[in-house]
């Protein structure tokens, strides 16, 4: 039962001596370089990537997680799915796995492995076979769609994913249900340098045959559309046609019909097509600048392939008709204006395209409400970032972690609390940072940052995103966690970091400047109703569904929640998700900035450390009782240590386990004896209880040896 055997450094946070910064980095290092890239805070797992593929995955390795305990093989994503699929299983208690960390440090590679343990080791026959395939064959394609290649990672996820595996009370999958956040959809029209555009678009032109291409109205090469990104159109390593053709069979696993997969290559030409109109300026009559569509078999082409008007799309895209109470008045847009009419249209198109499959999805793997069922939610979301410019995205992404944080730290303190009264052992409380003050500035739903943000975007007048800054700083001037050019004091005056279109917040991982820049037009995520309306009118069943607002009939109707009240709503659905459910973490670290493998960055990783709290983590581990076992699994590790209980012992486990640590003279402090665990307080404690147990083996092997030689 190796606790510590065969394995470099410490494998469990808790007993890391001393407890700083410098020591943890050094410890996770050198298992790093050993290829030990798991290790534990107790029940959370920590994973470095390895950007390479080591052999501790697959039938094997799942055979061995499924017989053992938590503690007795090496930490492992395994050990922790076992632990959780158990419980569901057995216990009957809902679990969420939670991965966070940067971009590329692994997280959906952590999540795909969650998935193929629990597939592997659940009930097997023919119904339960075809829901696993299609809950696994939901990653191919969530990835084609909502994927691309970005400076971090070849694979990165553009959008945040939640779902839940539904189970029936034999631990069967029945089926599961698929929540996306927030798609990155500016990357549809602009990638930047060393970037690419959502995979399927490379996926589709490498990979569909010449007649298919003909019937899209397509050509193969990348070069000609304005949408890819012309210096980078291919990743070493990824092969785009062969995934073309795994993405359409997941597509038809999955239940989509051969109708409705030509149906969303249709919309995903469509977009790419859009790219390329180009819009040039005109002048009308009165002299006003206006635009036209220079190239018109483009826009034809975009009439045919969705069954719409072209001169209609033309129109909708270079004016803008307004409605008053009386009259309708249509205004001529300027070419800039135009440009940026076409660009949202491409972009709401796939954002709501990419809704429509993960609806689509969730359709097919969907289960029935009569059933009581038991869930397992899978949770793979971006982590916290600090770019160099941080935007609207950044803002709420950042928002999206400080609650997971706040989940964190409370049900991290929860489950000790819960264990200790199940267990019956007294509770002391532990002190820890509450980062409730920072979500409350922002989300507090009158005066938080983006309740504020909402008012401005619906005021009339005249609004921008610096009268919305103005009212920031009157607001949080004296706010602990706020800061800007404006409320600062003299200290920060000359603070070159933060320009005067920006604002602070200092997050419970570090301080993020702000640009607001865009905030306004970002949240308000608005597309002209010409746009809609010429959309809805399409005879392509798939567009003309994306678009229910552009119904004459539904355009009365108020206009739809903002992107920050839609962000927000949906995170506080997840979180009574989360608080519903027993967590489990995968806190997942990149060790370099290089995607190389054996390259370990110590400034690189005590910046995440940081961002996931980890120190904090293994002192509140700490602050109670660093480590518990149940009675039976102890008796067997340190029975050798007592000669009441060496080399026979007939008595009870915790009889038994009393016997070991009495005879040690243990001080009682350090223990509590819990209905069915044993409980040790610091460290210092099991590290003795190891030495002893090591020194103890060692005498034992030396005495073998005498024996033996004797005999000889
Ligand atoms: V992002 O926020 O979506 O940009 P992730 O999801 O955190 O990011 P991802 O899981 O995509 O990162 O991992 C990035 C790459 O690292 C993968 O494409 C693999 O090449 C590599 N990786 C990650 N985990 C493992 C692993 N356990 N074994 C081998 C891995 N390679
Ligand atoms: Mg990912």
């Amino acid at each position: 039962m190796p606790l510590l055997e065969g394995s470099v450094g410490v494998e469990d946070l808790i007993l890391l001596e001393p407890l700083v910064e410098e020591s943890l980095l050094k410890n996770l290092q050198l298992r790093y370089e050993n290829k030990e890239i798991y290790t534990y805070i107790g029940n959370v797992v920590i994973s470095v990537n390895p950007y390479q593929q080591l052999p501790i995955y697959g039938p094997e390795f799942i055979a061995k997680y499924r017989d053992y305990t938590f503690y007795e093989l090496k930490p492992h994503i395994y050990a922790l799915a076992n632990v959780a699929y158990q419980s569901l299983r057995d216990r009957d208690r809902d679990q969420c796995i939670l991965i966070t960390g940067e971009s590329g440090a692994g997280k959906t590679e952590a999540s795909k492995l969650v998935m193929s343990y629990v597939a592997a080791v659940c009930a097997k026959g023919e119904e339960v076979n075809s829901v696993k395939e299609q809950l696994l064959q939901s990653n191919p394609v969530l990835e084609a769609f909502g994927n691309a290649k970005t400076i971090r990672n070849n694979n990165s996820s553009r959008f945040g994913k939640y779902m839940d595996i539904e189970f029936d009370f034999k631990g069967s999958p029945l089926g599961g249900v698929i929540t996306n956040y927030l798609l990155e959809k500016s990357r549809v029209v602009k990638q930047l340098k060393g970037e690419r555009n959502f995979h399927i678009f490379y996926q589709l032109l490498a990979g569909a045959d010449a007649q298919l291409l003909k019937a899209l109205k397509l050509e193969q090469d990348t070069r000609g559309y304005t949408y890819l990104n012309q210096e980078m159109s291919r990743v070493d390593g990824m092969d785009d046609a062969s995934s073309f053709r795994v993405v359409k069979n997941a597509m038809t696993v999955i239940g989509f019909s051969e109708e409705e997969i030509r149906q969303v290559l249709e919309v995903t030409s469509l977009v790419l097509k859009l790219g390329n109109v180009e819009v040039a300026s005109e002048f009308q009559a009165n002299g006003i600048s206006a635009s036209g569509i220079r190239d018109g078999k483009g826009i034809q082409e975009i009439g045919e392939l969705v069954g719409l008007n072209s001169e209609e799309l033309e129109k909708a895209l270079c004016s803008r008709t307004m409605e008053t109470a009386k009259e309708k008045v249509v205004t001529a847009l300027n070419v800039i204006q135009a440009q940026y009419a076409r660009d949202a249209l491409a972009k709401n198109i796939y954002s709501r395209l990419f809704n429509w499959i993960v609806n689509r999805i969730n359709e097919s793997i969907k289960v029935g409400t009569g059933e009581k069922k038991k869930v397992m939610g899978v949770l793979d979301i971006y982590g916290f970032e600090i770019l160099e410019d941080n935007s609207f995205e950044q803002f709420v992404i950042n928002y999206c972690n400080e609650k997971l944080q706040q989940v964190f730290i409370e049900m991290t303190l929860k489950e000790e609390q819960e264990e200790y009264k199940r267990e019956g052992i007294p509770w002391t409380k532990v002190d820890y940072f509450d980062n409730g003050i920072i979500c409350n500035l922002i989300e507090h739903n009158q005066r938080g940052i983006l309740a504020m943000l909402d008012e401005e975007c619906l005021r009339p007048g005249v609004v921008s995103d610096s009268t919305f800054l103005a009212k920031l700083n009157q607001q949080f001037s004296k706010h602990g966690h706020y800061e800007s050019k404006v409320t600062q004091n003299a200290q920060h005056q000359h603070d070159r970091t933060m320009g005067l279109s920006c604002f602070r917040i200092c997050h419970y991982a570090g301080k993020v400047t702000y640009n607001v820049t865009s905030f306004i037009d970002k949240n308000n995520d608005l597309l002209f109703r010409d746009l809609s309306q010429t959309m809805w009118k399409a005879r392509h069943p798939l567009l003309r569904s994306l678009f229910p607002e552009g119904d004459p009939k539904q355009a009365s109707l108020k206009r739809p929640p903002t992107a920050g009240a839609q962000f927000k709503s949906s995170v506080a659905i997840l979180m009574k998700n989360l608080y519903s459910k027993n967590p489990n973490y995968i806190r997942c670290i990149k060790p370099n900035e290089h995607q190389q493998r054996g390259q370990f960055s110590s400034d690189l990783v005590a910046t995440q450390a940081r961002y996931l709290g980890l120190l904090e983590n293994v002192r509140v581990r700490r602050a109670g009782y660093a480590h518990r076992q149940a009675y039976k699994p102890f008796l067997e590790r340190y029975r050798l240590l007592s000669r009441s209980t060496w080399p026979h012992w007939n008595g009870g486990d915790r009889e038994g386990v009393e016997k070991i640590l009495g005879d040690l003279s243990l001080s009682s402090e350090e223990l509590a004896f819990g209905k069915t665990k044993i409980f040790i307080r610091s460290p210092k404690t099991l590290f003795y209880l190891e030495e002893q147990r090591r020194l103890r083996l060692q005498q034992l092997a030396t005495l073998i040896q005498k024996t033996y030689r004797g005999w000889r």
